[in-house]
């Protein structure tokens, strides 16, 4: 069967460390994932933090990419980038040097502990939604386009 390449959107955030620089570099190492490429890249949107709110300012920024990798596998990759750009895992909502979410994966839904494809909070989170609208406004998620569910949010 002839390969199929399928569209993932990915939402990147970064506030310890040099968080311009870890972005950048998380793109350069996403375009290196094997049967993986970057069709494009929001800017950077500097954003206050969500949640627990006594923590530095974000930098986040959305990728779109093409890949031949499963969700799965790709999690695994985004996970391996995380780790090798010195994310440690320690407080679940406190500061990281990198996240990577995975947003929307073309044709493929997943509820499990480990995967939620759509990602549950995509959309409701300015700091994902802002970035993503510039590159895919027009993406259906969940019966309204990103632009939409961007024009919606009240806070
Ligand atoms: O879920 C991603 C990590 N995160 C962020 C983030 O990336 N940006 C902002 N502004 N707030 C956040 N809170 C958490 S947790």
């Amino acid at each position: 069967m002839a390969e199929q390449w399928r569209r993932a959107y990915l939402s990147l955030g970064s506030n310890l460390g040099d968080r311009e620089a870890v972005l950048r570099e998380a793109v350069r190492r996403l375009a290196a994932v094997p049967q993986t490429r970057v069709v494009a890249a929001s800017s950077i949107h500097e954003t206050a933090p969500w949640g627990k709110t006594d923590q530095p300012d974000f930098l986040n920024m959305a990728v779109i990419i093409e890949t031949l990798l499963t969700p799965e596998e790709l999690l695994d990759a985004t996970m391996a980038i995380e780790t090798a750009l010195g994310r440690r895992r320690t407080e679940a909502w406190g500061p990281r040097t990198l996240d990577i979410d995975l947003l929307v994966y073309e044709g493929e839904q997943r509820d499990t502990p480990a995967l939620r494809l759509p990602h549950p909070y995509l959309t409701q989170r300015r700091f994902v939604l802002a970035p993503l609208a510039e590159i895919a406004p027009g993406l259906n998620v969940q019966g309204k386009t990103v632009r939409e569910w961007l024009a919606a949010l009240t806070e």
